[in-house]
């Protein structure tokens, strides 16, 4: 099912379009949590861009920071503002069936995770929004998540025991990180920094670019590149708002999104090749040869909790998906 179909669907469209009055200009509001200058306002600004020269700006873009990225969904189901890119992390909470995305080393590498996404499995996801009154536009990146924290290095599976972690409000990862013996705090973005710098939290875990853009060397000491969740990113958009566009207009934001999507994982990319060295020079101890296999172990005897209310047969077939799959 096409992009077009499914944005039609959600939008229950089955009355005549009416076009969007020829010359009023129409304010278009996306939000998302981190800096402009970040993987998240790349993909925005060419979002932007891209949808006002495709609309000969009868649409205006205004994008907005909101740190709270549970916020930024409800807002969006409320209608209060059109668009947002949120982490998976609290999307859960809204689109239960997201989830699955959220397990520990389901993902081997980058291009299996774009590669999942990009194709029917990815499709089939976004659809769930519909039912949830969203749209899910098209998936986005956030990265591989690696835990920091300021009481010690972390080496070894063991090291992670008593950690106080801060997690995204996100099943998944509390049961996993429960399962190291550490003591997840679920939180939003918004309260990360203030814990650290309390000491509410010792630490917490996300992709190099969140690390780089947010300066969390100022409030963490150690690094450990993990990897031990890929977090996929989403733009999402308000079900109303896409059930005004006309068709062209429709076909407009979809080319715009692919467009953001690029973007953004362009600036991943570049920020997981350059990120790691800027946070030593910035300071911070970064254990760089982990034993991923021994992580992989260690979360195993949880594996049947954290994988709880998951679709089994859908975990399958990520795991099993190969290119041309
Ligand atoms: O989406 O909350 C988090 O840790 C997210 O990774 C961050 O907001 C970027």
């Amino acid at each position: 099912m096409t992009l077009t179909r499914r944005l039609a669907l959600a939008a229950g469209l089955i009355l005549p379009l009416s076009a969007a009055p020829a010359l009023s200009q129409t304010q278009v509001t996306i939000s998302h949590p981190l800096p402009l200058n970040s993987h998240y306002g790349a993909g925005a600004t060419a979002f932007k861009e891209a949808f006002e020269r495709a609309t000969n700006n009868r649409y205006r873009v205004s994008i907005q920071r909101n740190d709270n990225e549970r916020e930024g969904i409800e807002a969006v189901q409320i209608g209060t503002q059109e668009c947002t890119i949120t982490s998976t992390g609290p999307v859960g909470n809204f689109v239960p069936e997201v989830r699955v995305l959220d397990v520990p080393f389901l993902f081997r590498d980058t291009a299996h995770a774009r590669g999942v996404l990009d194709t029917q499995i990815g499709t089939e996801l976004l659809a769930r929004f519909n039912s949830r009154g969203l749209v899910g536009v098209v998936w986005m990146e956030n990265g591989f998540r690696h835990l920091t924290n300021s009481r010690r290095e972390v080496n070894a599976p063991a090291d992670v025991r008593g950690l106080k972690v801060r997690t995204m409000e996100n099943q998944v990862h509390m049961r996993a990180f429960q399962t190291l013996g550490a003591l997840p705090t679920p939180m939003a973005f918004s309260e990360l920094v203030p814990a650290l710098q309390q000491g509410t939290v010792d630490g917490q875990e996300n992709p190099i670019p969140v690390i780089v853009a947010n300066n969390l060397n100022q409030v963490q000491r150690f690094l450990t590149l993990t990897g031990h969740v890929y977090s996929p990113a989403v733009l999402i958009c308000n079900p109303g708002f896409v059930g005004r566009l006309n068709a062209a207009d429709r076909v407009a934001l979809q080319e715009a999104a692919r467009a953001g999507a690029a973007a953004n994982r362009a600036r991943v990319t570049a920020d997981e090749q350059t990120g790691v060295d800027e946070l030593r020079r910035r300071g911070m101890t970064v254990v760089t040869s982990v034993d991923n296999a021994a992580f992989q172990q260690a979360l195993q005897p949880g594996a049947s909790q954290i994988e709880s209310g998951l679709d089994q047969a859908m975990l399958r077939r990520i795991r099993d998906w190969r290119p041309g799959s």
